[in-house]
């Protein structure tokens, strides 16, 4: 009999959970956090399954690694395990995992309300607001995010001919925006979203290619934004973000986010220094930034940064015993 067991800390951030795994995790190869992904995924990938997945997750289940980092000007090294795969990067799970590892003493930051994160997707930094023991918020400046299309359609069977943007910040999003197939996302049910959305993104993953001009390793479409107006008052925008095999994502979502600032800057619909404020399906908020600009390929991009809050929940010792048939976890 072989048992694992993994020391984790679970929290969420702005509704949506994370969990980060302490230790237990798996030795990795590779010069880079995205070499280091691709041996994870290639010879571990049964730990993010066990992990993320039911009995011992749940649809929405979000997590991260921690490991010692790569390069020279970063803290700290994290590793993105979910439902949906290893994602290059995830904004919600950061500012979740900077939350729970400066509360709970896991990394000593080199400049104090600031950690320098080694992610798959590229560096990002993350600044952080303490009061008393508590991080109160933290505001993540992510990897350059753009606008890699627009106009793109494909038929969905449930709504018949959907266009969309497709933009990145950190994933490959579908923006779908109000348009005469798709009035907003406050007409429809989660569950229908839930079963359209991967519908939406085969059909748009077999017509088109998503592939980062710079980093070929990252590639394909994984995320649907479902769009729509805001609730709260002061909101910018509303979104709802499908990811994985069921999740709708409960935060405003930190890469979705980025990805929808740089398609509202590519059509001149926000300007650098000026708010965005994100409403999630729940009412949660992330309020983001443009605070620059840059190329990424041919494609002008913006630096996007992102601000949200997290708690935490649990303290958790998961065992992965290979006695139990559903050691590796499942999807219903
Ligand atoms: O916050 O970037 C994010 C994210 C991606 C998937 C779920 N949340």
């Amino acid at each position: 009999m072989t048992q694992y067991t993994f020391q984790c800390i679970d929290g969420h951030t702005c509704g949506n959970p994370v969990r980060v795994v302490t230790s237990g995790g798996p030795e990795l190869d590779g010069e880079t956090m995205l070499a280091r992904r691709a041996h994870f995924m290639r010879d571990y990938d049964w730990i993010r399954t066990g992990l993320m997945y039911e009995p011992r997750g749940h649809d929405q289940m979000s997590g991260t690694i921690l490991y010692p980092p790569t390069r020279s000007d970063c803290d700290v090294a994290v590793l993105f395990i979910e439902t949906s795969g290893c994602l290059p990067m995830c904004g919600h799970g950061t500012i979740g995992t900077v939350t729970i590892a400066i509360e709970e003493g896991l990394v000593k930051p080199k400049t104090p309300g600031k950690l320098c994160l080694d992610t798959p997707a590229g560096k990002v930094v993350a600044e952080y607001r303490m009061e008393g023991k508590h991080v109160e918020e933290v505001r993540i400046t992510n990897i350059p995010s753009f606008l890699y299309a627009t106009g793109l359609s494909a038929t969905c069977p449930h709504l018949g001919e959907i266009t969309v943007d497709v933009a990145y910040g950190g994933n490959f999003y579908a923006i779908v925006e109000p348009q005469a197939n798709f009035t907003d996302m406050a007409d429809y049910s989660v569950s229908d979203l839930i079963r359209w959305s991967p519908e939406l993104r085969a059909a748009l993953n077999e017509k088109y290619d998503f592939v980062h001009p710079e980093q070929p390793g990252i590639k394909g479409l994984t995320h649907i934004m479902w769009t729509g107006r805001p609730t709260v008052s002061g909101a910018t925008a509303r979104n709802a973000v499908f990811y994985g095999d069921k999740a709708i994502d409960r935060s405003p979502c930190g890469t979705g986010t980025s990805a929808r600032m740089a398609q509202w800057c590519a059509r001149g619909d926000l300007a650098v220094g000026e708010e965005f404020k994100h409403e999630s399906i729940i009412g949660s908020i992330f309020n983001g930034w443009i605070e620059g600009t840059a190329k990424i390929g041919d494609a002008a991009a913006i630096i996007p940064s992102i601000a949200g809050w997290a708690r935490v929940t649990g303290y958790n010792r998961i065992i992965i015993d290979d006695r139990d048939p559903f050691a590796h976890g499942f999807v219903v």
